[in-house]
């Protein structure tokens, strides 16, 4: 099991607290899509996906963006049982959406991008590396069905 300490959880707090959910879902979730872009083929039903401003502007986009940062909470709420938590999700990407666990790794970053990006200065080496520590337990905990 991951060991937090308490300077940890309350970093990961800390930077939760400073998220705009629907703002930096919708943005990294259209840095995934432009970044690497073979990952549009799980999204054929989004519409326009052509150029990096067609993803930009794609409503779709920008509402599953939230959606899946969203989820995010749901780890920040139960530090202690990450992969608990995420079971059912992984299991749906798994077996339902089949998407592919390398992709869990690329989001990870792109949320970190997104979220360096608005915080600036206000994130710390210290405060990332605990960030991309808790992120890091997400992405196992979303591979964690797959077989
Ligand atoms: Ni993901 C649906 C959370 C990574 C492709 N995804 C969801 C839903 C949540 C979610 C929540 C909605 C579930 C429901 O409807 O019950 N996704 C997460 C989380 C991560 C993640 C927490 C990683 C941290 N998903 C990814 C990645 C891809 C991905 C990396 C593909 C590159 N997800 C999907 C697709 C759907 C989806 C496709 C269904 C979308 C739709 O609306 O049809």
């Amino acid at each position: 099991m991951v060991h937090w300490t308490d300077k940890e959880r309350s970093a990961v707090r800390a930077v939760w607290e400073k998220v705009d959910v629907d703002q930096i879902g919708s943005e990294a979730l259209a840095r995934v899509l432009i970044v690497y872009p073979w990952t549009e083929r799980y999204f054929g039903c989004f519409g326009d996906l052509f150029t990096a401003t067609a993803i930009l502007n794609n409503p779709k986009v920008a509402a599953h963006g939230k959606v899946v940062l969203k989820a995010l909470e749901g780890a920040v709420k139960n530090m202690d049982n990450i992969k608990g938590a995420y079971a059912a999700l992984s299991r749906m990407h798994c077996e339902t959406l089949k998407v592919d666990p390398d992709n869990f790794k690329l989001l990870a970053d792109c949320i970190t991008i997104t979220v360096a990006c608005k915080l600036k200065g206000a994130l710390s080496p210290q405060t990332q590396a605990t960030w991309q520590k808790f992120l890091s337990v997400v992405v196992e905990a979303m591979g964690s069905q797959y077989s």
